[in-house]
């Protein structure tokens, strides 16, 4: 007979396939932050990030736990950029950090063991020094210069992408990254193919801010995109 575990059930797997980064700025005219992303979701998203850099406290907050009721809904974790303590007053999954934030350290500390904390990699001393901490993935990038981030470091191009992944899982072979920067469903196939590494683990997943916050079909677009991810590549 099957003895009952006492221990607690483990935390689902983090699924980053498809991975929202939120920008209101960009949505299309008349459409609202958390239709589009319920709509996202529908279509295929698997993480959201709420990203955005010109609300102050007291409103990044009110949208958090707004967006945060709509993930909730779908199971689908809801990570914080930038701040640990808007994190924190939504009572959401984790947090998304780069190296302007908070240090990972204090940011752990902060958020506790169960959260989810991810961190931004632009190039391979960053890649070398995130994959020594005990972060939960790694978001590489920019793969190319896009609008949606101008301040952004240089591009890295699938080359650059693919020498961060081989470094990482040379150091920490079980951490997972996804890519941002540029994508959208005309490059996706192509450029997970480019990067993908000699040896190790090829890309847990990809991350997009414009191709589904400004598309007026996001469940579409969302949809489209997963499977092209989930798709071998034709010329493969
Ligand atoms: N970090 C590196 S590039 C970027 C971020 C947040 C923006 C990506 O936006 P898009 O619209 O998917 O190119
Ligand atoms: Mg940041």
């Amino acid at each position: 007979p099957r003895v009952p575990s006492m221990s607690p059930s483990p935390p689902p797997k983090l699924d980053l396939s498809l991975y929202l980064v939120t920008s209101s700025s960009l949505l299309p005219p008349g459409a609202t932050l958390e239709s589009h992303v319920e709509a996202a979701i529908k279509g295929g998203v698997t993480i959201v990030q709420l990203r955005e850099k010109t609300l102050d406290t007291a409103p990044f907050i009110a949208l958090g736990k707004r967006i945060h009721a709509v993930t909730q809904k779908y199971g689908v974790p809801l990570l914080i950029n930038d701040r640990i303590d808007v994190a924190q007053a939504v009572g959401c999954e984790g947090a998304h950090i780069g190296w302007d934030d908070m240090d990972y350290d204090t940011a752990r500390s902060l958020l506790g063991p169960t959260a989810i904390i991810g961190l931004s990699v632009s190039n391979l001393t960053q890649a070398s020094l995130a994959a020594s901490t005990s972060c939960n993935y790694l978001g590489i990038g920019p793969v190319f210069s896009t609008p949606t981030k101008p301040d952004a470091s240089a591009a890295m191009y699938p080359s650059g992408v693919r020498q961060a992944l081989e470094l990482v899982s040379s150091k920490r072979p079980d951490l997972p990254s996804v890519i941002i920067g540029g994508i959208d469903s005309t490059n996706l196939q192509s450029v997970i193919y480019k990067s993908r590494p000699v040896s190790g683990k090829s890309i847990a997943g990809v991350a997009v801010v414009s191709a589904i916050i400004s598309s007026t079909e996001p469940e579409i677009e969302a949809s489209n995109l997963l499977s092209l991810f989930k798709s071998p590549p034709p010329w493969a």
